[in-house]
């Protein structure tokens, strides 16, 4: 049985019971108190934790793994490894000034007081850049603390930016990009190491699948070889000969994000009835 410590309500919750189910584990909701449940089809445990007491509870063999923001990994510095990213819960880190701020570098941040609930992280940063301001810890609702007079600049979380435009800041520095990561403690026994290895497995192929799509099409044999070209598949095209002589269909797979532009010079090249299928589950 391996122990895994999930958010247990937030940003990353939806995310991460999403991913669990696709990856084929079904559990419970834990009940009302929802602080553990088991899963029916997998020897997993999950705890359902605050994101902040995640780090240390796998530091400390509560847990044995973890899904967390990778920026409160990097807060709360922990002996842990982070085992795989997981591409969802996506934002940065950044400073932020109020927009009357005439910004012309990092060395304006001198001397400045910084409101933030990220100290750790905020203090590597102005150490590795050599500057001198001061860090003022707050817990929350940072992005008000130069309005309020509390503080010069802020260092928080960023996604979309229109906290930090709502509240009259503008970003001047990113600090690091973020994303929710599975983490793991550093001395897991053989049968739990197998279970994670298990898990990897699944989780892989859950993302492998949701980066590439399926796509078949026909085409000409004479425009085949200019086709097999813009198409590198995982191998390389199926190719199959259709009923109507000089045709075949060809199968491939797509990266997501190449989509697009190999569409346009897919149909540049002579293919047509182009179709674009999800994968469920691709296993590398
Ligand atoms: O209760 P618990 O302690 O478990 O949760 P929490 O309230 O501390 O965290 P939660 O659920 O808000 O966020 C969990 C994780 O989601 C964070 O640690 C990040 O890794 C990730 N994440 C992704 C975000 C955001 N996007 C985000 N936009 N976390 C917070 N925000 C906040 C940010 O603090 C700021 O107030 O959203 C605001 C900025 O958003 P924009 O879109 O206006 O820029
Ligand atoms: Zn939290």
């Amino acid at each position: 049985m391996i122990t895994l410590a999930v958010q247990k309500s937030g940003r990353l919750s939806e995310h991460t019971t999403k991913l669990l189910s696709e990856c084929g584990i079904a559990f419970g909701n834990g009940g009302a108190a929802r602080l553990k449940a088991e899963s029916r089809n997998f020897p997993i445990q999950i705890l359902f934790l605050r994101d902040d007491d995640i780090p240390e509870c796998v530091a400390d063999g509560i847990a044995d793994i973890g899904i967390v923001g990778a920026n409160v990994y990097y807060e709360k510095a922990r002996p842990l490894e982070i085992v795989e990213q997981l591409g969802f819960a996506k934002c940065h880190m950044a400073i932020a000034v109020p927009k009357v701020f005439n910004y012309k570098g990092l060395s304006d941040l001198n001397g400045l007081s910084i409101a933030t609930s990220y100290p750790n992280i905020l203090r590597g940063f102005l150490d590795e850049n050599n500057l001198n301001a001061e860090i003022h810890e707050i817990s929350g609702s940072v992005e008000i603390a130069p309005g309020i007079g509390l503080a010069k600049a802020i260092f928080d979380i960023v996604s979309t930016g229109s906290t930090l435009l709502a509240n009259g800041l503008k970003e001047v520095a990113t600090v690091l990009q973020s994303e929710a990561v599975l983490v793991a403690g550093e001395n897991l026994s053989a049968d739990k190491t197998d279970l994670l290895d298990q898990l990897l497995l699944r989780i892989r192929s859950v993302k492998a699948a949701q980066n590439r799509k399926y796509i078949l099409l026909n085409a000409p044999n004479t425009a085949l070889a200019d086709i097999c070209a813009i198409l590198p598949g995982m191998k390389s095209p199926t190719v199959m000969p259709l009923a109507e002589t000089g045709w075949s269909s060809l199968h491939s797979v797509i990266e997501e994000d190449q989509f697009w532009e190999r569409i346009s010079a897919l149909k540049a090249a002579g293919a047509q009835g182009i179709l674009v299928i999800p994968i469920e589950k691709m296993i590398m």
